[in-house]
């Protein structure tokens, strides 16, 4: 192989969207929910795990990669997701959705809780092999966004930015925030340097995903 056969950053070839559209095609089943980190099931198989601030769409993401509305509960209401759950695709890999962060109206007790049990997943589990960062199009990074991407570089968790909810931006402004959070996280040891630009409700963005995450994990089609 050469070097112009080598996967570019941010690029895929048509196979490689083809055969993750199928692949995601395949059926997705929800697996638990676990509000203990001693729960999470035997680490067997490659994951993906969704993280960001609360509301910023993190469940819609999973069930728009997947295809299905009501796979994992998404909502209005911030703080919907309250454990790490785990859903299994074609038993080839795991999608997992952790709680949001930076949700001002919980308790703080209640909060921590949460919080603390996505920290733990994250730090230690060897079978992640990238977190997707949710970043809203609309409000670019935050200073709650900054400190999850510290603690993401400290435990050298590779992970990747993700802008959400692009269908409510004008045309063009998309653009804008993916250079402009691209700049922002240059300096960051862990972070992937391509900032993808998805809008769940409208699927833009999706294709090329999940060619990413088919490409991360090394999953291939049999
Ligand atoms: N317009 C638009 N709305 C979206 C999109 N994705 C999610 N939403 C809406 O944003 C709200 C929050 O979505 P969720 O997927 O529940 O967000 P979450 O990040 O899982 O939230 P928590 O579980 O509370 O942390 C819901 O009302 C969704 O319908 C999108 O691509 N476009
Ligand atoms: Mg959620």
């Amino acid at each position: 192989m050469d070097a112009s056969d080598e996967p570019k950053v941010g690029e895929y070839s048509d196979a490689e969207i083809e055969a993750a559209r199928v692949l995601f095609a395949r059926p997705a089943t929800f697996i638990m929910g676990c509000a203990k980190i001693e729960q999470l099931p035997t680490p067997d198989l490659p994951e993906i795990a969704f993280a960001g601030r609360s509301n910023v769409g993190k469940s819609s993401l999973i069930n728009g990669l997947v295809g299905m509305h009501k796979l994992a509960r998404a909502s209005n209401e911030p703080g919907r997701t309250r454990e790490v759950n785990f859903f299994d695709l074609d038993g080839r890999m795991r999608l997992v959705d952790l709680p949001g962060y930076g949700w001002a109206k919980a308790s703080k007790t209640t909060v921590k809780k949460f919080q603390d049990l996505g920290r733990d997943y994250l730090r230690g589990r060897v079978t992640l092999k990238r977190v997707y960062l949710l970043i809203d199009s609309r409000h670019g990074l935050k200073k709650v966004d900054d400190e999850a991407l510290d603690a993401l570089d400290l435990s050298a968790v590779s992970y990747q930015i993700v802008l959400t909810k692009a269908d409510k931006l004008k045309a063009g402004e998309a653009a804008k925030v993916q250079a402009a959070t691209l700049k922002a996280i240059a300096k960051r040891p862990a972070a992937y340097p391509h900032v993808a630009v998805t809008s769940s409700e409208k699927g833009l963005g999706l294709p090329e995903l999940r060619a990413e995450i088919m490409r991360t994990t090394g999953v291939v089609l049999d």
